[in-house]
């Protein structure tokens, strides 16, 4: 379990002063340039040794990332993009950071772009996200203000400078290449891979992509020490974590914790336990809206990290934790989610433009029960087809919900394909 002085973002608790003043009251921009004296292998070094895993979903190695890298410049410029386009349905950590504590996002901008050999750091925030782009650029106005980024950055003799872009709200555009494509002024559809951002991407330049959390925690991972920070959750799995709870717990919040916390601790210690108690638990996706969900009770025994959830086959994702209690139809809620893919195809691989239609239009079927038993087995191949066949995660993230729904509930799929044969229950009618 988490002590709170081991938090990163303790401006999420209590929410004081965000502006610079604040933040400098908290410990930010506090020796930055010291930090980066220290030059940039040593920074890389640290960010592997600290074990931290992207936050944005896929949890690839930040510090090896950050490796790829070209370390002398070919002529081309590097430039760092930080992902806020956060727009995974149940995901709303990193809007708490842009909130709250935007300078820690700063400052962790400055340091990676600089150990990455990067003059230039672009943070594309998502189109719905007003309020946090304005608190973002307020502090980085303050940031400019103070010289603590701009000519001689923290009078680190480095120059840097850094850019708000404002996304238009396509869900894609969160994907890190359609993303690039975005930035550069084209439609956001996602590039084939590789070349991966690291060897070609803005502008054709070498490139890397981070999630907001993973730039955030940067500065506190080396004030402290990475062995501080993965002293915290199991081997491979390290650091302490956002997790953003939703659904039916009495208390949906977005918290801190200690990598690796089970379910059932951060459930009790931060949401006040599950709506009508644990034994009214039905499912539970636990990262996001693209992994597949699991039945309640395998839940409360449930490590929260990247590997555990691997291996009951679903994911850490983004950490965002969609808690169903038994009032929910699951068929209706995997629906809702098969809608919401369909609608964000972007529509360049056929295997997602056309599959993510069928998908839907099966799942539309089965959520009023019109549909034939042998169709559970129908949709279940085409989503085998639409996994890992597409260009980019957006295929396997329409397919993985679904295929968790039929490994879970296909009793309550097949119950209500023959409640309406018989005509005991009414359709459930799909809004
Ligand atoms: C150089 C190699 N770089 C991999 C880099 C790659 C990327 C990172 C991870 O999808 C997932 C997706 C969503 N040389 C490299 C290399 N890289 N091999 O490492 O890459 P990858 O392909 O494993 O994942 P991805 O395309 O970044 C992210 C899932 O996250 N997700 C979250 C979605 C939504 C949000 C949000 O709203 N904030 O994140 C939830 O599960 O489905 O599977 O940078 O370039 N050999
Ligand atoms: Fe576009 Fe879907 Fe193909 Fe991704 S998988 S490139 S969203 S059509």
């Amino acid at each position: 379990m988490l002590k709170d002085q081991d938090r990163i973002f303790t401006n999420l608790y209590g929410m004081h002063d965000r502006s610079l003043k604040g933040a400098l009251a908290r410990g930010h921009w506090d020796g930055t340039a010291k930090i980066l004296q220290n030059g940039r292998d040593w920074i890389v070094n640290q960010m592997k040794a600290s074990g931290l895993r992207g936050r944005g979903g896929a949890g690839f190695p930040t510090g090896l990332k950050w490796s790829f890298m070209p370390k002398e410049s070919d002529g081309r410029p590097s430039y760092l993009v930080v992902n806020a386009d956060e727009s995974e349905p149940g995901t709303c950590k990193d809007r708490e950071i842009m909130r709250h504590d935007p300078h820690t996002l700063i400052e962790g901008c400055l340091i990676a772009s600089f150990a990455m050999n990067a003059h230039a750091c672009y943070i594309y925030i998502r189109g719905e996200y007003i309020r946090e782009k304005e608190a973002l650029q307020t502090a980085i106005d303050e940031a400019y203000a103070a010289g603590l980024v701009g000519k001689n950055a923290c009078k680190s003799g480095w120059d840097f400078d850094i850019y708000l872009h404002h996304g238009a709200g396509a869900y894609i555009c969160g994907e890190e290449t359609a993303l690039l494509e975005s930035l550069e002024g084209k439609k956001g559809m996602p590039r084939m891979k590789p070349p991966f951002p690291a060897g070609a991407g803005l502008y054709g330049c070498p490139t890397t992509v981070n999630n907001v959390e993973s730039i955030a925690v940067v500065p506190t991972i080396l004030r402290r020490g990475p062995e501080w920070f993965s002293g915290f959750g199991r081997p491979n799995n390290s650091g302490t974590k956002l997790f953003a709870i939703s659904g039916h717990v009495n208390n949906p919040c977005v918290v801190e914790e200690a990598m690796s916390i089970t379910f059932e601790e951060l459930i009790e210690k931060h949401c006040g336990g599950i709506r009508g108690g644990w034994d009214n638990l039905k499912a539970v996706i636990p990262g996001g809206s693209s992994v597949p969900c699991i039945r309640g009770e395998f839940m409360r025994e449930a490590i929260m990290d990247f590997d555990y959830l691997r291996e009951q086959r679903s994911g850490l994702g983004t950490a965002a934790v969609i808690v169903m209690d038994k009032s929910t139809d699951m068929i209706k809620a995997i629906w809702r989610l098969s809608k919401f893919y369909k609608h964000e195809s972007c529509g360049q691989c056929t295997p997602c433009r056309e599959g993510t239609g069928w998908m839907m239009r099966v799942m539309d079927r089965l959520v009023r029960g019109e549909a034939e038993v042998e169709e559970i087995d129908m949709l279940l191949d085409v989503t085998k087809q639409v996994e890992g066949h597409t260009i980019c995660a957006l295929g396997d993230a329409a397919a993985w919900p679904i295929q968790g729904l039929i490994r879970n509930f296909r009793d309550e799929i097949e119950d209500r394909i023959k409640a309406k044969r018989t005509g005991r229950v009414s359709a459930v009618a799909a809004e």
